[in-house]
């Protein structure tokens, strides 16, 4: 069971559990804070695995903040685990969009990919899909100056350590 927990000015506002189904094994280690939908709270994306059920699976979750409390909203995002999220705006449109880097195979660590999901309007669909790098990380950077964001990848491929930039 993984736990929410909304703190502002040092007084907890809300806490939920992220995983109500009762499963066991849940293992949810990862989240990532921004205002996704714009109206001035943080929200939530998180990550993990789940026993699913004799295997690990990966979930990816977002939360979007009422003001009340967490509300887990539907998004059909790729279940990944042990990599990363970040949050920006990719396309310069003033919200931000999110970058996301994982394994999707408990059993292969060479499915890892990178998900560009884009914000329109508080929906996050995807956009584009990598190759991602085994424990390693993935970060937003604009390489080559033009004002939009690239991808830049730090990692293991095949065993190799590997630094890929995308530019988008
Ligand atoms: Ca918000
Ligand atoms: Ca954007
Ligand atoms: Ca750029």
């Amino acid at each position: 069971m993984f736990t929410v927990s909304l703190t502002h000015g040092g007084k907890k506002m809300s806490e939920q559990q992220a995983d109500r189904s009762g499963r066991r094994g849940s293992r949810i280690r990862k989240a990532a804070w921004a205002d996704y939908d714009s109206d001035g709270d943080l929200d939530v994306v998180s990550m993990g695995a789940v026993l699913a059920p004799d295997l690990l699976r990966g979930v990816s979750t977002i939360f979007q903040n009422d003001g009340d409390g967490l509300v887990k909203i539907d998004v059909e995002m790729e279940g990944v685990f042990a990599g990363v999220f970040r949050w920006g705006d990719y396309e310069g449109d003033g919200d931000v969009d999110l970058l996301v880097m994982g394994r999707t195979s408990a059993i292969d660590p060479e499915k890892q990919f990178v998900y560009i999901y884009l914000n329109e309007r508080n929906v996050l669909s995807l956009a584009q899909t990598f190759r991602g790098v085994n424990y390693g990380t993935v970060l937003w950077q604009d390489q080559n100056q033009d004002g939009r964001l690239d991808i830049l990848m730090l990692g293991y491929r095949n065993g190799d350590f590997t630094a890929q930039m995308i530019l988008l």
